[in-house]
């Protein structure tokens, strides 16, 4: 009987769990669309932690980094120290990071802006941690080579490793880690190059417990696999977003450097359906707009990617309080997408909409888009 009463209590406790979900399910979904879009827009809080102790450069010193080379001899850099040269931030979080262009700890011989330039080369070795937090996040910019990294290390192999995007600003990049819940690791900065973009830029290892979210608004990214919280209007955004690799599978040398699974692609016409054939198109002869939701500017930094054809009427254009206030094109005709950059700094927490323009039916009148996102937020300056 008891076994039976309990059972029931289970069973009562079970249904009202389910009517609960069914519920929430529904007011998450009508909450979803009643609130104004940048209500929506995920949370950026996330609890974290120092990987170890000055695995954020804050002793002013390489206290649990070794250094092996030249590049790491004059480290960490004090203050955001690009800037007095050339007008660029770093964007370093706290007073000290590691640049291996810089030359400035703040000496008495020396001055802001000091740089030992690209020519020194060398790797600095973090100590042995232990991964005990689902997501690693760090702070990088550089070269964009493989010769300019940040790698972690497990059992003597490379497991993760990021690069920078050949521009100063530090961006936010999240490793899942995961799968080595409990392991011994390493991290490695490696400065293996001389030439242009000779350098890499780290700062503010930390583990945490969930990855910020650095999007725009839900399917920035296209990663939806559909056009939820975009509108188009006209032809070219109809069979939209493109599933995977297309202009490869058509020509091989061709590669469109797109994000996750989906992007935006006006020549393209493969979703990744049942009964369609990759590699097919749709041509240049469409053409149309594709309309963002609205959203709050949450970061000083926008980057996307970019590519398609250069012509007049293909553009990405942001909206701010209902004027256009940044725009960007191609400079060439080119499938592979390649990362824009815009500094919308002054617009903090305004309301803003993205526009993606292929008003051309010219030869290469197509634009490819993807993975708009924050490089950085304003909470994690
Ligand atoms: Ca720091
Ligand atoms: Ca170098
Ligand atoms: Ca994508």
């Amino acid at each position: 009987m008891e076994i039976f009463t309990n059972f029931r209590v289970k069973f009562h406790i079970s249904c009202i769990y389910v009517l609960f979900l069914m519920t929430s399910n529904i007011l998450a979904s009508e909450e979803y669309q009643q609130k104004s879009p940048s209500e929506i827009i995920p949370k950026f809080v996330s609890k974290e932690k120092l990987l170890f102790i000055n695995s954020d450069f804050e002793m002013g010193d390489l206290t649990n980094w070794r250094s092996f080379g030249n590049a790491f001899l004059n480290q960490p850099t004090l203050g955001d120290n690009t800037y007095p040269r050339e007008k660029n931030k770093v964007m370093p979080k706290g007073n000290w990071w590691v640049g291996t262009f810089e030359n400035y700890q703040g000496l008495p011989t020396q001055k802001p802006g000091d740089a030992q330039k690209n020519e020194p080369t060398g790797e600095l070795i973090s100590t042995t941690f232990t991964i005990d937090t689902p997501y690693i996040g760090f702070l990088i910019s550089g070269g964009s080579k493989k010769t300019t990294a940040v790698r972690l290390i497990i059992d003597g192999e490379i497991v993760r490793e990021s690069v920078g995007m050949n521009q100063p600003l530090m961006r936010r990049e999240f490793w899942d880690v995961r799968e080595f819940a409990g392991k011994p690791a390493i991290i490695s900065v490696v400065d293996r190059e001389k030439g242009p973009w000779g350098c890499i830029n780290v700062d503010d290892f930390r583990g945490y417990y969930s990855p910020i979210n650095m999007l725009l608004f839900p399917n920035s990214d296209f990663e939806f696999g559909d056009l939820t919280n975009w509108k188009a209007e006209g032809t070219a955004f109809e069979k939209q977003p493109t599933f995977g690799d297309n202009p490869a599978v058509r020509e091989g040398n061709k590669h469109s450097n797109h994000q996750g699974n989906y992007w935006i692609g006006t020549y393209e016409l493969y979703q990744g359906k049942p009964g369609e054939i990759p590699g097919t198109v749709r041509r240049d002869v469409a053409f149309g707009t594709l309309r963002s939701t609205s959203f709050k500017i949450r970061g000083p930094f926008i980057a996307f990617l970019l590519g398609g054809g250069k012509g007049v009427g293909l553009e990405v254009r942001l909206y701010v309080d209902g004027n256009i206030v940044r725009t960007a094109s191609n400079s060439s005709n080119r499938e592979d997408m390649r990362i824009q950059i815009w500094n919308v700094e002054e617009f903090k927490d305004k309301d803003a909409e993205l526009e993606i323009i292929d008003d051309s039916m010219d030869a290469w009148g197509h634009i490819n888009v993807d993975y708009f996102r924050y490089l950085r937020l304003f909470e994690d300056m």
